[in-house]
């Protein structure tokens, strides 16, 4: 019986990174990781693209129209919302995890879903290359397994 689980090798993928300037003392460490993590997995550095959005909210958005670009095989979307200096930190964080999963699913590309929820600052950076690893690059192992994924699917 044929089973598929994708592979940890991104050489000649192309992945966009999308990243939200708000709490940017979180989402740059991200990225950080993000671009660590790719390049661990034979990423070269002139096919990672990042594409910077002024808050969790627009990283939806952004997603889609990379996803939909046609340029990339996979796109990581990274945000921090934090909740005690957040007003409508329910509408923000629920608006991208709600659009960030119907622009993967309406455009086939993967989404990778790397935006941070959290009740402090400590606890953003605690998963941002802190005590709970980095989230980023979490996201770049989920996005070239999902990268391959589809290629094995197709
Ligand atoms: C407005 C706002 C607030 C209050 N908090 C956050 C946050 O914790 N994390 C984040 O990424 N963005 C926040 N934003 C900005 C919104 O995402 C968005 O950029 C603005 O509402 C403009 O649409």
């Amino acid at each position: 019986m044929p089973e598929l689980e994708g592979s940890d090798d991104g050489a000649a993928l192309r992945v966009c990174v999308v990243v939200a300037r708000w709490n940017e003392f979180v989402t740059r460490k991200l990225l950080d990781g993000a671009r660590a993590g790719l390049g661990e997995r034979g990423l070269r550095a002139e096919d990672i693209t990042v594409a910077w959005v002024p808050g969790s909210f627009e990283v939806p958005t952004a997603a889609r129209w990379a996803a939909e670009s046609e340029r990339f095989d996979a796109v990581i979307a990274i945000g921090a919302v934090i909740k005690g200096e957040t007003d409508h930190y329910e509408h923000v964080a629920g608006q991208a995890a709600k659009g960030i999963a119907e622009a993967s699913q309406a455009t086939g590309v993967p989404i990778i879903f790397a935006v941070l929820t959290c009740e402090t600052a400590e606890q953003a950076l605690a998963r941002a290359g802190g005590a709970h690893g980095n989230k980023g690059e979490e996201a770049a192992a989920v996005a070239i397994a999902m990268a391959r994924l589809r290629e094995q699917i197709a």
